[in-house]
């Protein structure tokens, strides 16, 4: 493309809105003036007083004389820890110690300098992303803002107050487990949830099952000092209109607010399409201007998520100006894709399917629960170390869970650029919440502030009112344990309808039109038996229901949102807090990191049925692991062989916010347990899963692959020496977006006079010599199998630059692990079982030579555990 095309406005009405549009030539010469000559007041400039030039800020205990250095944005636990005030919260039992902290009141300062060209300025105002949560914040001495909510952007104009040296900003934050308390004691009965109910606040911070109690408070978002004259852009909003092939109809819907009336110019610039920039100009009103501008991108890549195609992002970049002044070049992103979800009456309740572009998609992946307590601590390393945990294991969806945040930019831009599509609850769990006037408004506002802010997001696929405070109000017996007149109970209900059934849909209509506004998840609780014909369902019956594994493959609903069992984290994790004369079942911190009431008991349980005790505490973690895959697994297939009746699966939970036994599949460090590998196999586009059923053992193949595809499939009865048994092999023609019982046999006829303690049956799908899905069938519990000594055998070697450990055994080994202790290392696959004579490549990804990696491998299976 040579010539560059230039705009002007022409208002045009298309459904109902009036857009800019673009008309070639016209004021060619007039456009490139504004943009290159606009200098004299280059505006709305932005200085980010966080961390400036190195950080000037403190804090102290009311009261106290003495200021200590502090981090913005940081949190009060995390300034005494590196004050060395207090150990690490997170080491043994300190947890218990520190409980001091959330009684008092804090305080924050810094001062900073304004030079005479930034005061000149017809408007400064100070923006805070994120206080947490009740401050009172004063500048030079004036006080210029009270907060009360965690998760809203506050913006103060300041100009009056400020001068050019020595501004004095100071943050007093109040306790706000008191104010909680304080609050739920003006209420004439008791709400469900405690405090915490009360303060807009990250609900887990108050403890959870799987998280200690820091009720931490601080500055944990950036504090900006913006300055303008003429305009400011408060917001722009990429919106899809009309897609085809070849062209995709966007409106950038932007937001400017201004003094005086003007005319402002945009010059907007897709940054990776071969498009030129595209101009547009607008007169504006004084005060806040919503400008639709409308703009075409020729042959639209779709966004697509994880394994259904490229994630494509567009990165768009706009400037304003008017004959004064123009703003800063603003960089964003947007996808262009469709989200649906389908709800559609059948013969067995309600689907619920999401498609993507018009294609419905099986949703597979895990709940996401906030990274740290402390959450100014995980940074964009971390974030993409957990993104690329999901997508390693081959997920497309993310459930970001309502006991937590909305979640940094950077998280929802790494599921952009990822395909990890985002199930977004807004930021209530398991409690009933006030509904007084104040309370709705301030949600309202945060509700607007967190919408706005992710909707331009291809990433976010729909906003869910709560998680599990329907099922808790309906199936928890609060009614009784509050002891709730009727008058009572129907206000608390009440209060839950305005909330979740008026003031939250509102919020997405006006500003997010066209996605879907789920009330609650679950929709419906798990002892009804609808919960598993329509909606979203969190189906708890095992772990908590203390039902077997079994249960998992009956159990399946039409989106299984939520299910989960508990696996221990590494020795390694268990060093990194505990010291080693405490790593023992019984020990202060071993119990602490354990925060479900029945933890420990409920694996134990659960372990005796399907293991043999295990000798030691080291023992213990691994065949805790082992079960807690076995479980997910037998749920993960179980949704998957019911595609298209079940559309999504979604296991709790994928990570973890300190370190801790809990449901997650990697720990708060990001080490994988043997349920993160058991799921990325799970997980793959086309699954093979035997399972016998009345006597029968049936072959499914699942596939997610959107085109009919031939592979081969070969089965085998093994003894554990490796000598066949049995075997069957044939081409199979797998269906597109199916599953389907491709062989089905007697158990008994496969089995014949073998010995089920001693047998396996192996099924594999293979393609152009390339397994693309393997799985294994045992006949007896995993205790009763008589395995014998492993004899394995390993190597490593480079495949170009990759680095390959292959093994093999002449016998069975059931849950080959290999561990590297604490060396970083990155493996394709762990925790599997090795068949006789059959060699197992695992991929290697470390900084460690082949000669590092081999004097730190350790090998076990479970025979060591006998
Ligand atoms: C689910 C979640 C969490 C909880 C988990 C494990 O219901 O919504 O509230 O941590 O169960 O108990």
């Amino acid at each position: 493309m040579n010539s560059t095309m230039f705009y002007f406005r022409v208002p045009v009405k298309h459904r109902g809105k009036f857009f800019i549009e673009k008309i070639r030539n016209g004021k060619a010469f007039f456009f490139i003036l504004i943009f290159a000559t606009t200098t004299t007041f280059s505006q709305t400039q932005t200085r980010n007083l966080s961390g400036e030039p190195k950080s000037t800020w403190q804090f102290r205990k009311a009261g106290d004389s003495k200021w200590l250095s502090a981090t913005v944005p940081g949190t009060v636990h995390t300034d005494l820890f590196s004050n060395k005030i207090i150990d690490d919260p997170f080491f043994g039992d300190n947890e218990k110690k520190l409980q001091w902290i959330d009684t008092c009141r804090w305080e924050y300062q810094t001062s900073f300098n304004c030079d005479s060209t930034l005061l000149a300025n017809r408007h400064v105002e100070l923006q805070f992303d994120g206080l947490d949560t009740y401050a009172k914040v004063f500048l030079n001495d004036n006080l210029i803002l009270i907060t009360d909510n965690m998760f809203r952007t506050w913006f103060v104009s300041c100009k009056s107050f400020l001068k050019e040296k020595d501004n004095h900003l100071v943050i007093q934050f109040e306790s706000a487990s008191k104010k909680g308390k304080e609050l739920a004691r003006s209420l004439p009965y008791t709400l469900p949830g405690d405090e915490k109910v009360f303060t807009r606040k990250a609900a887990y911070q108050y403890g959870w099952d799987w998280a200690p109690r820091f009720v931490t408070c601080g500055i944990w978002k950036p504090v900006k000092l913006n300055w303008w004259n003429f305009f400011k852009i408060n917001d722009i909003h990429i919106v899809q209109d009309e897609v085809s092939d070849t062209s995709a109809t966007m409106v950038a819907e932007v937001n400017v607010k201004t003094d005086e009336p003007t005319t402002v110019y945009f010059k907007m610039k897709l940054e990776n399409a071969d498009q030129d920039s595209m101009y547009f100009e607008q007169p504006i009103r004084p005060g806040e201007n919503t400008l639709n501008l409308l703009f075409k991108v020729k042959n639209p890549k779709r966004w697509w998520c994880n394994g259904m195609g490229e994630p494509f992002v567009y990165h768009l970049s706009i400037q304003c100006s008017n004959v004064f002044a123009k703003s800063e070049v603003k960089k964003l992103t947007f996808g262009i894709r469709t989200v649906q979800v389908a709800q559609d009456y059948d013969s067995l309740g309600r689907s619920f399917s999401f498609s993507l572009n018009g294609v419905p998609v099986f949703m597979k992946g895990a709940n996401y629960v906030p990274a740290d307590n402390f959450l100014p601590r995980v940074n964009e390393k971390r974030y993409s170390e957990i993104i690329q945990s999901a997508v390693d294991a081959n997920m497309n969806m993310l459930r970001v869970w309502g006991g937590g945040v909305y979640e940094d930019d950077q998280f929802y831009n790494l599921c952009d650029e990822n395909g990890i599509l985002v199930w977004q609850d807004f930021m209530f769990a398991g409690g009933m919440y006030p509904g007084d006037s104040l309370f709705v408004e301030n949600i309202r506002q945060e509700a607007t502030d967190n919408v706005m802010r992710l909707r331009s997001h291809p990433c976010i696929a729909l906003w869910c009112g709560n998680n599990e405070v329907d099922e808790g109000w309906h199936n928890w017996g609060w009614q009784n344990q509050y002891k709730y007149s009727k008058k009572d109970s129907t206000a608390i209900w009440n209060d839950y309808l305005k909330i979740f059934q008026d003031v939250l849909p509102k919020v997405v209509e006006q500003n997010d039109p066209g996605r879907l506004y789920w009330p609650s998840s679950p929709s419906i609780g798990w002892g009804h038996p609808e919960s598993l014909q329509q909606g979203d369902s969190h189906y708890w019956g095992v772990w908590w229901g203390k039902e077997p594994f079994e249960a998992y493959k009956t159990k399946v609903g039409r989106f299984m949102s939520e299910y989960g069992f508990q696996g221990m984290p590494s020795l390694t994790t268990f060093k990194k807090f505990c010291d080693a004369k405490d790593i023992t079942p019984t020990s202060f911190a071993v119990k602490n990191h354990q925060k479900h009431p029945t933890g420990y008991e409920t694996i134990q349980s659960y372990l005796e049925k399907e293991y043999k005790e295990p000798r030691d505490f080291e023992d213990l973690i691994y065949v805790s692991q082992l079960l807690q895959a076995d479980g997910i697994k037998t749920a993960i297939e179980a949704h998957r062989r019911a595609k298209p009746f079940c559309m999504g699966t979604l296991y709790w939970q994928l990570n973890d916010c300190w370190p801790v036994t809990s449901w997650s599949s990697t720990d708060y460090y990001g080490e994988w347990k043997a349920l993160h590998y058991t799921v990325k196999k799970a997980y793959q586009k086309y699954l093979v899963s035997p399972v016998v059923d009345n006597g029968k053992i049936n072959v499914y193949v699942v596939s997610d692959g959107k085109k009919e595809t031939n592979a081969f499939l070969e089965m085998k009865l093994l003894d554990l020496n490796g000598a066949a048994k049995w075997s069957k092999s044939f081409s199979v023609e797998i269906l597109p977006d199916s599953s389907k019982i491709y062989y089905s046999v007697d158990s008994a006829e496969v089995l014949k006079t073998a010995d089920p303690t001693k047998s396996v049956f192996s099924v594999k799908l293979i393609k152009d010599n390339s397994v693309l899905s393997e799985n294994l069938l045992y006949f007896c519990l995993v205790k009763d199998l008589k395995i014998t000594q492993p004899l394995v055998t390993y190597s490593f070697s480079l495949r170009g630059s990759q680095t390959i450990l292959e093994l093999d055994s002449k016998t069975f080994v059931k849950k080959v692990f290999i561990d590297f202790l604490d060396m970083k290392v990155k493996l394709s696959d762990n925790y599997f079982d090795l068949l006789p004579g059959e060699k197992k490549t695992v991929e290697v990804e470390s900084n460690f030579t082949s000669g590092e990696l081999t004097k730190k491998i350790k090998i076990k299976s479970l025979f060591d555990t006998f």
